[in-house]
């Protein structure tokens, strides 16, 4: 039973910051996400509370961020919770917890095909408790993707008032060039993306999250670049631009004509964009990650005509393991159009599929019907 002194429905939410901003990210977009579409009132437990802090931005009334420590007392768990990405339990939640919370782990997201075997498994634990595993995924038989009711509205904003969403973003609108947002990792080639760009022969104005921008610097010999700082490189308009809010950066992705993401949750957000986008995976030992690569651009070209899968299949290839060139560059020039219709049809042919948080609420309550 869950305690009476807590709002109903509750759910606790665990985060552990293993590094980057994948793990707060999703994370806080799925606490917000509960709390604003389900009505469910969520305690977000994290380790890095400033991080979450910077993340949720003025909050959620639904959603209270708690600093998980090890001091921290659990002594009135709730009624499901929720482990993302294996983080664990604390001991002590384990203990307080009752026959009727229910556990979920929330595992990283991939489109290999194993998933959905894996996907909703009870795993029976040491506490006499079960731990289900939910899996996100590409396709009905896993839990899905994040996909907020605010999308659209989202996506409209920037295809009606380019101007006004480039300026919300404190950025001028360049229509004249190829707007490029670059969010990847120090194994990306950057050097080779930067040389094809500069000799690119349409302009191009490649914008450059803060964090990024230590690598551009590097690659450019520069001693820093700091955002608000912007340079020339021959074709190509390098912008440093400061860390955004998580709704910001969708618009941001929405306004690009190609974004390079990467991770967990700038991946998807590059989908629901509906923009031209080349993911790069996080890297894992014995090119792991390879695969995983290899299963998502193989569901993404699946629909995909000849051109655009002779085109994209490569560079998506080129730019995960380091072989970037400049005939990549024009292969992207050459087939954009084909590529930015496919990214729309892909993102639309996707977004038909419940979102994680319905498909969630639907576990729990499958759940719930089958303990009774
Ligand atoms: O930061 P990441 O590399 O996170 C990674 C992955 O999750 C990886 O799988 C995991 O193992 C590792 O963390 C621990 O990339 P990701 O997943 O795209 O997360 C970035 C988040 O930051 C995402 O929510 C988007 C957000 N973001 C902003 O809100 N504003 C910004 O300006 C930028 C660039 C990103």
């Amino acid at each position: 039973m869950s305690s009476p002194s807590l709002p109903v429905p509750h759910w606790d939410i665990f985060c552990r910051v293993v590094d980057n901003f994948g793990d707060i990210g999703v994370s806080w977009r799925m606490a917000h996400q509960l709390a604003h579409e389900h009505a469910i009132h969520i305690r977000l437990w994290v380790d890095d509370i400033a991080l979450a802090r910077r993340f949720s931005g003025s909050g959620h009334p639904l959603v209270t961020l708690m600093h998980w420590t090890e001091d921290s007392r659990f002594s009135q768990p709730a009624e499901v919770v929720i482990e993302t990405f294996s983080c664990g339990l604390p001991d002590s939640y384990q203990q307080a917890m009752s026959a009727d919370t229910l556990w979920l782990n929330i595992d990283y997201l991939s489109a290999e095909a194993w998933v959905q075997g894996f996907h909703g498994r009870p795993s029976p634990q040491a506490n006499g408790r079960i731990r289900y595993f939910f899996y996100p995924g590409f396709n009905p038989q896993t839990g899905g993707l994040l996909r907020e009711q605010f999308l659209p509205a989202l996506a409209l904003q920037a295809a009606q008032s380019p101007a006004a969403a480039w300026q919300q973003l404190a950025l001028p609108a360049m229509p004249q060039a190829i707007n490029v947002s670059l969010f990847c990792y120090a194994h990306a080639p950057v050097k080779a993306l930067l040389t094809s760009l500069a000799d690119s022969p349409q302009a191009v104005r490649l914008i450059v999250p803060e964090s990024v921008a230590p690598l551009v610097a590097q690659t450019l010999g520069e001693k820093t670049l700091e955002a608000g700082q912007s340079l020339q490189h021959q074709q190509c308009t390098i912008v440093v631009i400061p860390f955004l809010s998580q709704s910001d950066y969708d618009l941001l992705l929405s306004l690009c004509d190609l974004n390079f993401v990467r991770g967990e949750d700038s991946w998807i957000r590059a989908i629901w964009a509906a923009k031209p986008m080349v993911w790069l995976p996080y890297q894992q030992s014995e090119n792991t990650h390879l695969e995983k690569l290899a299963a998502f651009v193989q569901h993404y070209l699946a629909s995909a005509n000849d051109e655009v899968n002779a085109a994209l299949q490569p560079l998506m290839q080129a730019w995960a393991t380091g072989e970037w060139s400049a005939e990549h560059w024009h292969t992207f020039i050459t087939h954009r159009d084909s590529i930015s219709q496919h990214a729309r049809h892909y993102a639309d042919q996707l977004s038909e599929q419940p979102d994680l948080t319905t498909n969630l609420v639907i576990f729990i309550e499958k759940l719930r019907a089958n303990r009774v």
